[in-house]
């Protein structure tokens, strides 16, 4: 059997393998992804985004274990160097995380932010379709949410979770990042502290402004990841969306969007390889360079002359 056989007749240490290989780019990943793509397309993915230290990985666990009770398996992909899954966390953190390591029913993998943004994002998306494949009924992503990169990595959700905190002024600086055109549902974490009448108001106010929100309305809830309350109200919201998805005819359209996002990330990331690889060759490119400077060439007739010679 190979790896992806393996994987999908339920080995857990062939799903570690195989992430290892898209994750890595060796030169099996390609070989894997086209084998795995066939059996994806039924995994519920829900991104969990929101500032370092919000309570996005307390209250993946939490949503995790929910989903456990009812008996659904789970893949947890954490694209967040500080993350309590890259072991760097609290004793409190690592406990809680190691419960849900023990169940065999959850598969925690954490993706380094090294290496190319874009790269990032088609790797995560690889990453989720393994596990997707794998089985997994649920698969979580979190991501600290600052930036593009981290924008197109949760764009793989079917459903945006963006945490907040009350009374950090992270609201403003979230909402300055994007994530409030991109959530579909906002839990105001930390319930416990002070300030979350005020940024439950602050939200309410931006949603109201925001056109987008015709269709579906997002959802604002509180949580006490920490203790676990409103855990089960959020999961209801969550599956609320989920409904929506379906009835409106937005989970196709959604998907359909992602897919062609997947297609063009290939393209431009196979495409500048080759040309990185044609034009790194013998420091061709510092020559390409001083041509440009002494006026020989242009970026443009350099560029048109190399994609020539590749596409030939
Ligand atoms: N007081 C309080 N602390 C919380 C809550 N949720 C999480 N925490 C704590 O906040 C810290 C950061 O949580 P973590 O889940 O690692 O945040 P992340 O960086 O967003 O993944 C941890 O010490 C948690 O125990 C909450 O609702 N209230
Ligand atoms: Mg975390």
């Amino acid at each position: 059997m190979d790896i992806v056989q393996e994987l999908l007749a339920g080995s857990r240490l062939a799903l570690a393998r195989a992430i290892t290989a898209v994750e890595n780019e060796y030169d099996e990943a390609a070989e894997i992804m086209q084998k795995v793509y066939p059996f994806t397309g039924k995994a519920q993915v829900i991104g969990i985004t929101g500032p370092p230290g919000a309570g996005k990985s307390t209250l993946t666990d939490k949503l995790a274990k929910e989903y456990r009770r009812q008996e659904k398996t789970v893949g947890i992909v954490a694209v967040d160097p500080t993350s309590p899954f890259y072991g760097g966390a609290i004793l409190g953190d690592r406990i809680r995380m190691n419960e849900l390591t023990l169940d065999p029913g959850v598969f925690i993998r954490s993706m380094g932010t090294r290496g190319s943004l874009g790269g990032l994002a088609r790797k995560t998306v690889d990453v989720i379709k393994i596990m997707d494949a794998f089985g997994k009924d649920i698969i979580f992503i979190e991501t600290v949410g600052v930036g593009q990169s981290e924008v197109d990595v949760i764009k793989a959700s079917d459903t945006i979770v963006v945490v907040l905190v009350p009374g950090q002024g992270d609201d403003i600086q979230a909402i300055k990042a994007g994530i409030l055109e991109i959530g579909d549902i906002f839990a105001i974490n930390k319930a416990d502290y002070d300030g979350v009448e005020r940024l439950n108001t602050e939200l309410e106010m931006m949603l109201e402004l925001n056109p987008n929100n015709a269709l579906w309305r997002p959802l604002v809830k509180r949580t006490v990841a920490s203790r676990g309350d409103g855990v089960e109200d959020l999961m209801q919201a969550i599956n609320e969306h989920v409904e929506y998805l379906v009835t409106s005819g937005e989970l196709i359209r959604r998907r359909s969007i992602r897919t062609k996002n997947e297609l063009l990330l290939l393209i431009n990331d196979h495409i500048s390889k080759q040309v990185m690889d044609r034009i790194s060759l013998g420091g061709e490119l510092d020559s390409l360079v001083n041509s440009i400077e002494d006026h020989q060439q242009t970026p443009y007739n350099i560029v048109r002359n190399i994609l020539a010679e590749i596409l030939r």
